[in-house]
């Protein structure tokens, strides 16, 4: 485990109260690009030093802790991926409402990763859309100031929350996670279809990557495929490892060779924004292990 804290000298003036009363540590969950058979990314989950899990640690965050909170949250989940030798792009959840101001609490992180030998071309930052945001003026800065120091972002829990189109007609990040709620039982549900695949498509317009999360069956995984998703997450690839860096078996995931079609959407080289791609090849792509299931 890692201890918590900053350094004060490098912290802005929201991060200058006490440090915090309790450890954190933090799991790890990859993002998978199947297309390209690799791990994109690793998730950062917050955890308890025994394991608790996120939603105990985050309940012990309140008004006065959460700029405390948000900083160590990022300089630690980087010390920990650079000690496991980490080499793929690692996401970090943001708590927009926790950023005093972006230019000066983004310096932690900055020297964190600086001082971790971890790149920040590397480093994703996750914008928790689900937090109702006081001054959506505020998180655009917040996004343009990040990305102009070199660094991703994301809109996190997409259609589940309260930003949404209004956000992302303010700011198009480099990449939008769909809200697992969304991506439950896509294959079965033809509300959560229509939007989905609106979703998509409106992304692939906008030049704006896509990440399913939150899947955890075959059926799910397939219709998204075939619209051309090509990020995913979820227990279907591999469950959060706690101070660990869970490996994805992707021949479960690979199209068998001999029914390999013309390059899809899903296949192709990424499309550039407003270039609509190829349509989806008719038969449905077979994968080994269809008969997995769940
Ligand atoms: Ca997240």
């Amino acid at each position: 485990m890692i201890t918590t804290g900053g350094d004060p000298a490098s912290a802005c003036i929201g991060c200058t109260g006490d440090q915090l009363s309790f450890d954190i540590t933090f799991a790890f969950q990859p993002i998978v690009d199947v297309a390209q058979s690799k791990i994109e990314s690793y998730e950062a989950l917050v955890r308890g030093p025994g394991g608790e899990s996120a939603y105990e640690i985050l309940s012990k965050v309140d008004e006065r802790s959460r700029y405390r909170f948000d900083q160590t949250c990022r300089t630690t989940a980087i010390s920990l991926a650079a000690r496991l030798g980490m080499t793929t792009k690692l996401n970090l959840n943001f708590m927009p409402n926790a950023v005093y101001r972006p230019e000066l609490c983004i310096r932690s992180t900055v020297t964190a990763a600086r001082s971790a030998n971890f790149p920040v071309e590397r480093i994703v930052f996750e914008f928790l859309e689900t937090e109702r945001i006081a001054d959506p003026h505020h998180v655009r800065n917040i996004l343009a100031e990040y990305r102009r120091l070199g660094f991703a972002t994301a809109i996190d829990d997409f259609g589940a929350g309260y930003a949404g189109l209004g956000l992302l007609a303010d700011f198009q990040p480099d990449l939008i996670k769909i809200d697992m709620k969304l991506v439950r039982d896509v294959d079965h549900n033809r509300v959560q279809q229509a939007i989905v695949g609106a979703i998509v498509i409106m992304c692939r317009q906008l030049g704006v990557r896509v990440v399913a999360e939150g899947v955890e069956s075959f059926g799910e995984y397939h219709w998204l495929r075939e619209r051309g998703v090509e990020l995913f997450q979820g227990y279907l690839f591999a469950r959060p490892g706690f101070e660990s860096l869970p490996a994805v078996d992707f021949k479960r995931f690979q199209k068998a060779p001999a029914q390999e079609p013309e390059p899809t959407p899903a296949t192709a080289p990424r499309r550039e924004a407003g270039r609509r791609a190829p349509q989806p090849h008719r038969a449905r792509p077979r994968y080994p292990t269809d008969a997995d299931g769940g």
